[in-house]
């Protein structure tokens, strides 16, 4: 394949032909899977171009009107366009959108509202929470006294009078609600009453979630939850970035905790193509494509059940869905890279009170942003639960050639969904 392929590798080419290279044969490869990762998408060209300006020369510490270095006129404008963006899309009273992303936005809450040794409490990560969460290996874990609630085993879903009994027992003064592997609809309202119960600060980390809360087709957390973070790359289809979101009462303490507490310059790049992507969410195609998302992901529980799968829960309400392929004889880790070669990209996941390690667990994590972002609908669904279930039998059976007959299948037909960013020359 020729370098080439977009306005952008064809200039780039002229100057670094490797990078432009590899950056091409990347595009290739996203437009010829199914890209079923629960926390990615593919953005706009309006968001690549943003992403790809020359605002990535500016330093701009501090915040529209208080910085440390000249020269901030127009990139103030940015900020406060985007910050302005993402008030009305959430309808919250404070934005920030300068962490880097999801793990420094959470730790910059850590940072406005705990001390180290604090008690804190989340979903425990095997259960379908955040490292950022408490969980032991990270530095949250590490710094604070962690407490973690799960999902019930016969439902799967948050046992709210054990989440009770918890807060009651340690007093957490920080509770998390949201994750990275809920295939069900958080309950903030739940949620907001045991956090007001134990007087703690109820943050929502909605960053799997945030494009469907945009786009209604989740409950917001906003009136439940005194601070929200969410990263801006999944279902919110933005850059890679972050913004934490919060009440009146919050907005110094996180300000300060993101610079200077923990960050210098933002991203200013980031940042317009942030305000690029609010401004996306703020449409009526948002929410058709919110919608979609979720009905893509039901189409495809749907698929899969057929096919003999055990679904988390029994099934989805939002974009996720977590296969525990125990009773398909085969483990989360190989059927992940058997589906890859089959052209089908998705990761292996810790299910709920899995006996397998992390790194080799029962699970397929499974979600429909991206699929739903090049214009698949739920009749596509069942094609793709078809070849999921040939891809995890073939790899069971030891039939491995059959893997690319279905890579061969899935190329032909991602050929009719356009991706923004690359296309054949
Ligand atoms: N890496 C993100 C995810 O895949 O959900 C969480 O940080």
């Amino acid at each position: 394949m020729s370098a080439g392929t977009s306005d952008l590798t064809r200039r780039l080419a002229e100057a670094d032909p490797e990078v432009a290279r590899l950056i091409d044969a990347e595009g290739r490869r996203q437009h010829d899977k199914i890209r079923l990762i629960a926390s990615e998408n593919y953005v706009s060209q309006a968001v690549l171009d943003a992403t790809g300006t020359l605002l990535t020369n500016k330093y701009s510490e501090g915040y529209a009107g208080r910085r440390y270095y000249e020269g901030q006129q127009l990139i103030d404008e940015i900020e406060e366009l985007a910050v302005a963006r993402a008030k009305s899309v959430f309808g919250v009273a404070h934005a920030n959108v300068q962490p880097y992303s999801g793990s420094p936005a959470n730790l910059a809450v850590y940072l406005a509202c705990v001390k180290p040794g604090d008690t804190v409490m989340g979903m425990s990560l095997p259960m379908g929470g955040h490292l950022t969460h408490g969980w032991s290996v990270s530095a949250t874990g590490k710094w604070f006294n962690a407490v973690h609630y799960g999902v019930t085993k016969d439902t799967g879903r948050v046992d709210f009078d054990e989440v009770a009994e918890l807060a009651r027992k340690h007093r957490p003064k920080l509770i998390f609600c949201g994750g990275t592997a809920i295939p069900r609809t958080v309950e903030f309202d739940k949620f907001a009453a045991i956090a007001a119960e134990v007087d703690a600060v109820l943050v929502a980390d909605i960053a799997h979630i945030a494009g469907l809360v945009a786009g209604g087709a989740h409950p917001t957390p906003v009136g439940h939850a005194s601070i929200v973070t969410t990263t801006t790359h999944k279902t919110l289809r933005g850059p890679r970035g972050a913004m934490i979101m919060s009440t009146e009462e919050w907005a110094k303490p996180l300000d300060k905790a993101v610079f200077p507490g923990l960050q210098g310059g933002p991203h200013n790049h980031t940042t317009a193509a942030i305000a690029t992507a609010l401004k996306e969410a703020s449409t009526p195609d948002f929410a058709t494509y919110a919608s979609q998302i979720v009905a893509n992901a039901k189409a495809l529980a749907t698929g899969l059940v057929e096919r003999g799968f055990d679904l988390v829960s029994g099934g989805t309400d939002n974009h996720l869905i977590l296969a525990d392929l125990t009773s398909k004889d085969v483990g989360g880790k190989p059927a992940a890279k058997a589906l890859d070669r089959a052209g089908i990209e998705l990761n292996f996941n810790t299910v709920p009170y899995d006996p397998r390690k992390p790194f080799d667990p029962s699970g397929l994590r499974i979600g429909t942003a991206a699929v739903t972002t090049r214009g698949m609908t739920e009749s596509d669904m069942d094609s793709v639960a078809q070849w999921i279930d040939e891809a995890v039998t073939a790899v069971r059976d030891g039939k491995e050639d059959r893997l690319d007959d279905i890579a061969g299948a899935v190329r032909d037909f991602c050929a009719a969904y356009p991706i923004p960013g690359w296309s054949e020359q």
